[in-house]
Order: C-alpha cells, then sequence, then structure tokens
C-alpha cells in the first residue's frame, strides 16, 4: 500500500505520531488509494514555525509576482485536469464530469486571482486639511489555518487559498480525512509552479486532532473553516476566545420554489440536478422543494419518474449519474434520517434505501429520495442532511416557508412572472438567489456565503474574500510642514 506524507518545513515528512490512516475509494471498499498521515499537535507546531519563515518572505513579494505564480498554478490544473478529476472521482465518488468543474472552478480561481495581484485596491480620499493625503492600503496577516471538506476536494482549497497566498499569507492546509490524495496532488502543484516551499504546510489528520490543533494554536491568527455548523460553532468559540480572524462556511437547507406560471421542464431539471447531483453532498444542494398547489401533483409525478431513472454507479464510469456518499459515516446519517421521515408520517415516494445489484455491493450507494407531503417544521424539512433525500411540500406561502430555517445559503425560484422573481432576489434569505436555476452553480469570481446559521458574515470567491484576507491599513501624509489638528483645526488650518 503506498504511503503519503505530510509536506512541512519544505519536506515531505512522516507524522511524529507513525501512526496513519487509510484512504479508500467510496464507490468500492475493496480499492485502497494510500495511507496518510495521522497528524498531531507536534506537527502542526513545526509546520507553524516553518510557515513563519515563509511568511517573512512571501509577504515582501510583490502582490503581482504572487499573482504570476497563482497564474502557473492554473496552467498546471489545466493541463492535469482529466487526470485530478480522475483521482478524485476515486476518492469522493461523484462523476468524473463534476470533479472535471471542480478543478474547473479552481483554474477559474487561479486565473482571478492572479489578476487581483495587480489589483488589491485600496482607497486614496481626500483629507479634510490642506496639504495632507490620506490613503488606505491592504497588508498579509500572517499564518493562515486552511480546513475544508470533502464535497470539493480541489475546488474550496482553492477559493480559500489563492486569495490567502495572494495576499500574502502563509497556509497550513488541513484536507478533510476522506480527501487527502487531492490535498496532496494540489500541494505538489502549488510547489511545482514556484511557490516558495515554507509558505505552503501540508498537515493531515483528522479534526479532532490535527484540526483542532489548527485551531487551538496561538501564532495562527487566521483560520478559514468549511464544514459542520456543529463543528463551526466549536471553532468560532475558540477562535472568539483567541481573538482570531475566522471565515466560517456551514450548513444549508436550501429550497427550490416553483411557482405555477414556471417552466415545468426546466424546473424538473434544475430540481434533478439540485437535489441529487454530488448525491446531494454539496452545502448548496437542494434539499426542499417547494410546489405551488396549482402544479404540486403534476410536476411530483413528473420529478418521480425521473429520479427513479437516474443511473447509480461508480463515477469513473461514462453514464453514471449519481455516486456513492463518501463514507460508511455519512450513509448511515441518512438512513437515519429516512427514519425520521417515516417517523414522522412523510410519504415516502421513492428510496430510502441503500442501492444494490452490479457494480454497487462494495461502495455506499443510496438510491434517490423523495419524501412529500413534508410540513414545514419537521425535522426532515428543517436539518441538514447532506445525502440525497428530498422533502417536497406544498404551499401559499412559498418564501415564508423558505425563510424558516435556521440556515441562509442559497435559493432558488423557477418563475416567468418577472416581479415574483425581483421580489424572491429581495425577501428570501439566502446569501445567494437563482431564478430559473437550481440551488447549486455558484461561478467563482462572484460573493459565496450563506446568511444566518450557513457562516458568520464572511464570503469565499469573488473581491470580498480578499478583504477577509488582508488588513486594512490606512496611512496619513502630511506634507504642509505644521501641527494641523484633525477635528479641531478648520478647512483653513486655523483653529475655530
Ligand atoms: C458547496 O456546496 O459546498 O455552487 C460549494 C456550487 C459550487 C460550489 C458549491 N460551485 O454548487
Amino acid at each position: 500500500m503506498k504511503t503519503f506524507r505530510n509536506f512541512i518545513a519544505g519536506e515531505w515528512v512522516a507524522p511524529s505520531s507513525g501512526e496513519y490512516f487509510e484512504n479508500r475509494n467510496p464507490a468500492d471498499t475493496t480499492d485502497v488509494i494510500g495511507r496518510f498521515p495521522l497528524s498531531t499537535a507536534a506537527d502542526v507546531d513545526r509546520a507553524v514555525a516553518s510557515a513563519k519563515r515563509g511568511f517573512r518572505e512571501w509577504s515582501r513579494t510583490p502582490a503581482p509576482a504572487r499573482g504570476d505564480v497563482l497564474r502557473r498554478v492554473g496552467d498546471l490544473l489545466s493541463q492535469r485536469k482529466d487526470e485530478i478529476a480522475d483521482l478524485m472521482t476515486r476518492e469522493m465518488g461523484k462523476p468524473v464530469a463534476e470533479t472535471k468543474g471542480d478543478v474547473q472552478e479552481g483554474i477559474d480561481t487561479a486565473y482571478y486571482a492572479a489578476s487581483e495581484g495587480r489589483r488589491l485596491f485600496g482607497h486614496t480620499v481626500p483629507s479634510e486639511l490642506r496639504d495632507k493625503w490620506a490613503m488606505s492600503f491592504r497588508r498579509p496577516i500572517g499564518v493562515a489555518g486552511i480546513i475544508t471538506p470533502f464535497n470539493f476536494p480541489l475546488a474550496i482549497p482553492t477559493w480559500k487559498m489563492f486569495p490567502a497566498l495572494l495576499c500574502g499569507n502563509a497556509c497550513i492546509f488541513k484536507p478533510a480525512e476522506d480527501v487527502p490524495h487531492t490535498g496532496t496532488v494540489f500541494v505538489e502543484i502549488l510547489l511545482e509552479a514556484g511557490l516558495p516551499p515554507e509558505v505552503i504546510q501540508l498537515v493531515h489528520g483528522v479534526g479532532e486532532q490535527e484540526g483542532k490543533a489548527i485551531v487551538d494554536h496561538p501564532e495562527i491568527p487566521l483560520i478559514s473553516f468549511t464544514g459542520s455548523t456543529e463543528t463551526g460553532r466549536i471553532v468560532g468559540e475558540t477562535a472568539g476566545r483567541m481573538h482570531k480572524r475566522l471565515s466560517l462556511e456551514m450548513g444549508g437547507k436550501n429550497a427550490q420554489i416553483v411557482m405555477d406560471d414556471a417552466n415545468l421542464e426546466l424546473a424538473l431539471e434544475g430540481v434533478l440536478w439540485g437535489a441529487f447531483g454530488t448525491t446531494g453532498q454539496r452545502c448548496t444542494a437542494t434539499s426542499r422543494l417547494i410546489l405551488q398547489k396549482g402544479i404540486h401533483d403534476r410536476f411530483l409525478g413528473m420529478l418521480v419518474d425521473k429520479a427513479k431513472s437516474l443511473k447509480l454507479g461508480d463515477g469513473r464510469k461514462e453514464g453514471t449519474d449519481i455516486g456513492p456518499l463518501v463514507s460508511r459515516n455519512a450513509l448511515e446519517k441518512v438512513e437515519r434520517y429516512i427514519d425520521i421521515g417515516q417517523s414522522e408520517g412523510n410519504d415516502l415516494l421513492c428510496g430510502g434505501r441503500r442501492a444494490t445489484g452490479k457494480g454497487l455491493d462494495k461502495g455506499f450507494f443510496f438510491e434517490p429520495t423523495i419524501f412529500a407531503r413534508v410540513e414545514a417544521g419537521q425535522r426532515l424539512e428543517q436539518e441538514e442532511i447532506f445525502g440525497p433525500v428530498l422533502s417536497v411540500s406544498d404551499a401559499d406561502e412559498a418564501f415564508r416557508v423558505n425563510n424558516d430555517v435556521k440556515y441562509g445559503l442559497s435559493s432558488s425560484i423557477y418563475t416567468t412572472n418577472v416581479q415574483d422573481a425581483f421580489r424572491a432576489m429581495n425577501e428570501l434569505e439566502n446569501g445567494i438567489t437563482y431564478v430559473n436555476a437550481p440551488t447549486i452553480g455558484a461561478e467563482a469570481h462572484l460573493p459565496f456565503g450563506g446568511v444566518k446559521q450557513t457562516g458568520n458574515g464572511h464570503r469565499e470567491g469573488g473581491w470580498e474574500v480578499y478583504e477577509f484576507y488582508s488588513e486594512t491599513k490606512v496611512g496619513y501624509v502630511d506634507f504642509s510642514g505644521r501641527l494641523q489638528r484633525a477635528q479641531i483645526d478648520n478647512y483653513l488650518g486655523t483653529p475655530d
């Protein structure tokens, strides 16, 4: 079995514990990808000491030159897109068309970051006093702790690390334990593109041990975390106590609303992709469908037929629509929610069990599942499942139902009425609202994130993320040659 290593202090090294965990293909658990380091706080300590040296060098490198490195990363990702997509599918399961999209999102993020190296705008504004200039500009912060999930093994690390690096920070990267291979290849590419070695540290491990060591470390002033709302709460408590800058991206319970006047074929394609793409394992997955009464029965009939025809299988095989869930834990969680849905008395229209049959028995496959007549407020309608489970309800007050959950990532409305479309954009309490498109499909150059318990107010992607990874500094230059007192001397430079 192949043994992988951490990348710490410019070298590929074994974990100080000497312990490893296995990484297996979720479509076929007899296929072992390799064993990866089970790192501890001691490894994180070494990584931080090195990253601080890396930071000193990198933070003084001009931002356009930092951008050039990221442009080369984009080029390398483009050249190796197919190969990376294949290894990503092997370790986390989603079909190759989706993992190619994942790599493409990383490429887009790289080129966007590269161009930001020649912007990173501050402001120059007039001073209230004569012969004085006032301006703001951006400074790097230090060592960033980057903790990422399994569902977008490449795109999400790039969303965080490219802006962090472009702004001049060093990174300690902990990929999810389900996708350590993608994390390893990503770091190899960063190095090949010319990133100075001590600027990036790759420390594999599990959240409770090594992830916690990153969050707790006093010399990591900046944490970016994507994962569950429960873990995010713990990360947030620590970061609050230690005065760390923190970006949290957590759960979702995203709804697609279909109005009576919608193009139903389009809405149908949208919900199938939104609910069952990535086996429902996206923060942006559609897990609720809210149908207006006029089209409810007809649309539901169309949906169940189509859901039953989706092809489950190994994501590396041609023709597969839906891959496996990522792990046994994920599968068991979905099974628990099937029980909950049934005990709440909902109509199970299709799915609800593990998928079996040729090519499916060695993996964590689960049938696309639809529950109907789910009432607002039920657990199935409120809690994030992270699997291929869709709750359908009919509603007169679709907007209210959309808003009555603790999460607020994305929402979608299918309508041909321009008033409803704009009303939805104004009134739905989410970070992203799609009109006539599913709840998934965010683009790299726009801010991504949610309201309420989905996040803590920061955004990834787009221009806003550069605010998070840099400190705003203000400079005042007084060239009047005399003491001018702000707020005390008037515009003429004489006391009032
Ligand atoms: C996530 O759901 O975890 O919008 C990220 C999308 C992707 C990113 C999703 N571009 O679905």
